[in-house]
């Protein structure tokens, strides 16, 4: 095998956001930007040599060419075995089971989620470390610094290799295993659940399903698993076809973007369980007939719940949530005297605590559940937990929720997100809000009363590491809550999300719609960081 060693001068914007490097496919198609970011990154890590890495991505445009790309770079950089999904694709929940079954050394694994695709949208790219999750901040650090000085990169001289074969290829010392996609996470997913229950529910009718795959990497994973395995009708999953360009629409399951199962869900014979994924199979979103279950009160629910599951039979060690999602879980975890502990946006803030074992679930308010069993959230995972729920307790979606709600308390929850604002609109709002923060605390806004006004900041129970700017929170004595975030995961121009959150005791006040019970939350938010104002718009571009 030849080696090449190719000059090349740095590229200024490869920092990593929330997760990963996303940019434009344009951008990524430029000369040597992939090469660079892909040398960088193993620039950073310590005796790659001999190991294996696991690469995969959501099949969105540009992933088999640069698939193609990343093999060269590997193989030139030492990596002894290189695992890849058949097709080049692999939901991130799968690489990271992968990393974590075959002991690889970490993976990389392309995608921009929930993003868009086609030859004008989205790619991304990230890398996962050898406990299979995200790598943490200290690494992508690294990567961008070590991106910034980048002088040259390795590329190996080896033809194009043939994707579609499962197997083994060799080059030299150099091994390529191509592997089914879908069989090793089947394989896990009947160790956690119980499948036999599943088959039961489903074959007698007593659960239907209608699962939406977004045209995205999860079709071919729920094809398998709900309709082959557990017998759910031919059909069941719709847009089942992985494309380049995702059919045109964004793979984001929300009910603005998974139109057509909302509205069967709300529509007229609903099935009795909808649910869809994103891009790259690592989010949920969770319906019954009738009802949308916001992520944040699915999180309190799996863990309220955990112990009816075989795989969490034994009870869970404690439970985590991203910041801004609701306090839903703090409620269930007070009760059944559990850890809770609150993270970052991104999941890459979790692994550790996994990884020490002191929390078993976790979650995120942007459709992100998942558990210990890897070291991502799971799309599929969350659904087959929910089923198994639905099939153990002999409930519909809508009564687990309410039941939920009376035991606890609802926190009404929604966030609005303002899409493609201008960078320095975005930056004036975020230092006008943090400029306020000192004199909020004790100022009453109507019935809202500051209890404390703060950007977030987080210090890792288990490594010490800082996490600084983390978002803007605006606590009121009666438990309410506004949150302001700029989102690092878009590509155009800065996205402001805006967390709402109240939290409501009264079951008989249970039954309201979020907008509505959330006005007056609403309309602070819009007087503390005016970005209607600003920006001359008339609301969000996606309220979830
Ligand atoms: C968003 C979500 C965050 C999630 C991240 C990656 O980040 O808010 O909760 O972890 O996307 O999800 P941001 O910075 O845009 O708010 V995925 O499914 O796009 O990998
Ligand atoms: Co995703």
């Amino acid at each position: 095998m030849e080696i090449k060693t190719i000059e090349t001068h740095p590229f200024e914007d490869q920092n990593p956001g929330t997760s990963g490097l996303r940019k434009k496919v344009k951008t990524f198609q430029q000369p040597n930007y992939l090469e660079n970011f892909v040398q960088s990154i193993f620039d950073s890590l310590d005796d790659i040599v001999d190991q294996k890495l696991v690469l995969g991505g959501d099949g969105r445009y540009f992933n088999r060419q640069a698939i193609q790309t990343i093999i060269k770079i590997a193989a030139a950089n030492g990596f002894s075995e290189l695992i890849i999904g058949q097709g080049g694709l692999l939901s991130t929940p799968a690489a990271s089971n992968l990393i974590r079954k075959y002991k690889a050394y970490g993976g990389l694994v392309l995608s921009a989620s929930h993003n868009p695709g086609g030859p004008d949208e989205d790619f991304g790219i990230k890398y996962n470390v050898g406990n299979g999750g995200p790598a943490p901040e200290k690494y992508t650090q690294a990567f961008y610094r070590r991106s910034k000085e980048i002088a040259s990169y390795k590329i190996a001289e080896i033809p194009d290799i043939d994707l579609d074969t499962v197997g083994n290829q060799k080059f030299g010392t150099l091994t390529i295993s191509i592997l089914d996609p879908v069989n090793d996470y089947a394989e896990l997913m009947q160790t956690i659940f119980d499948f036999d229950l599943l088959k039961q529910s489903i074959g007698s009718g007593y659960i239907t399903l209608k699962f939406d795959a977004m045209h995205a990497i999860t079709g071919p994973y729920a094809k398998t698993i709900l309709e082959d395995m557990l017998g759910a009708k031919p059909g069941s999953v719709i847009n089942a076809v992985p494309l380049e360009d995702f059919g045109g629409g964004h793979p984001d399951p929300n009910l603005a973007h998974a139109e057509e199962l909302a509205e069967a869900m709300f529509g007229p014979n609903a099935p009795t369980f909808g649910a869809a994924s994103d891009g790259d199979g690592d989010r949920n979103m969770i319906m019954g007939s009738q009802i949308f279950v916001t992520p944040s009160d699915s999180l309190a629910i799996l863990a309220a719940n955990a112990s009816l599951i075989p795989g969490y039979a034994k009870g869970i060690s404690g439970v985590a949530r991203s910041m801004p999602t609701s306090q839903a879980v703090d409620r269930v975890a007070a009760q059944l005297n559990l850890p809770c502990f609150e993270t970052p946006t991104g999941w890459k803030f979790f692994g550790n605590l996994l990884d020490a074992g002191k929390i078993t679930l976790c979650g995120e308010e942007s459709f992100g559940t998942g558990s210990d069993h890897v070291r991502e959230k799971d799309g599929l995972w969350a659904v087959l937990f929910w089923l198994n729920l639905i099939a153990r307790k002999r409930q519909s979606v809508a009564d687990i929720v309410t039941e939920h709600w009376q035991r606890f308390g609802r926190d009404i929850y929604a966030r609005h997100d303002y899409e493609a604002v201008a960078t320095d609109i975005a930056d004036g709002i975020v230092a006008s809000l943090r400029e306020q923060l000192p004199a909020l605390p004790g100022k009453a806004f109507g019935d809202y009363i500051v209890e404390y006004a703060d950007e977030f900041a987080y210090t890792d129970p288990i490594d010490g590491s800082v996490s600084k700017n983390q978002g803007i929170r605006i606590g009121f004595e009666n438990g309410s809550r506004i949150v302001f975030r700029l989102s690092g995961t878009g590509t155009v121009g800065a996205t402001l999300r805006i967390y709402l959150e109240r939290y409501e005791p009264d079951s008989n006040l249970h039954d309201q719609d979020a907008q509505s019970a959330l006005a007056p939350l609403i309309e602070l938010a819009e007087q503390f960081c005016e970005i209607k104002k600003r920006t001359g718009r008339n609301g969000p571009t996606v309220i979830t």
